[in-house]
């Protein structure tokens, strides 16, 4: 069976883990508490745990096999991003869309950490995560996030369907936004 490698990036906690938790068959991670005098007090308020190299997931769709890789969100793990964006395939770039603020973090990250890379990817998705607790509105946070030559998804990573159409629309098929 053919593998494709999907590359999951996005800001601190905008649900990379989760997205890959909820689709995946095999999962492994390396979440660790928060800890440590690297760790931003913005961080820390937060959440509790957070991604320390990288969350791997596997899972069947239509007959491929598609190995998900997470980046870690946290700044200072950045160095991450570049070795996991050679061996992926396919970019997953979540956008934490709840709020504004939220939203705009995903911007900057874009800019530092995957415009970079961006055309190096064969195909691209951009998925506004958490549409369950949003107070922006599509065309909002597009607005925000400004222009990204990309396919767009909306996305809560804890349904599994709405995960599995992110995918399908990353691969060719399926309705977008
Ligand atoms: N309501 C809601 N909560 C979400 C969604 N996706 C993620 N979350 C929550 O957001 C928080 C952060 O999710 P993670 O999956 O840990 O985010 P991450 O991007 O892996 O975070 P780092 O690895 O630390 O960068 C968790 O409490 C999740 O349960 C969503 O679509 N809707
Ligand atoms: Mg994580």
């Amino acid at each position: 069976m053919e593998t494709e490698t999907i590359l999951v990036a996005g800001s601190f906690g905008s649900g990379k883990t989760t997205f890959i938790r909820t689709l995946s068959g095999k999962f492994l991670t390396a979440e660790r508490e928060l800890s440590g005098e690297r760790v931003s007090y913005a961080e820390r308020k937060l959440k509790q745990t957070t991604t320390v190299f990288a969350d791997i997931g596997l899972v069947e769709l239509d007959g491929k096999k598609l190995l998900l890789y997470g980046a870690p969100g946290q700044s200072r793990f950045d160095f991450t991003i570049r070795g996991l964006a050679s061996r992926c395939k396919h970019l997953i770039f979540l956008v934490d869309t709840s709020d504004e603020a939220a939203v705009l973090r995903g911007r900057l990250y874009f800019e530092k950490f995957i415009k970079p890379y961006f055309n190096r990817f064969q195909t691209r998705v951009v998925a506004l995560n958490k549409r369950d607790i949003s107070k922006v509105t599509v065309e909002r946070a597009l607005e925000l996030l400004g222009h990204i030559q990309a396919p767009v998804v909306e996305t809560v990573a804890t349904s599994r369907d709405s995960c599995l159409n992110a995918l399908r629309v990353l691969l060719g098929r399926e309705a977008k936004v």
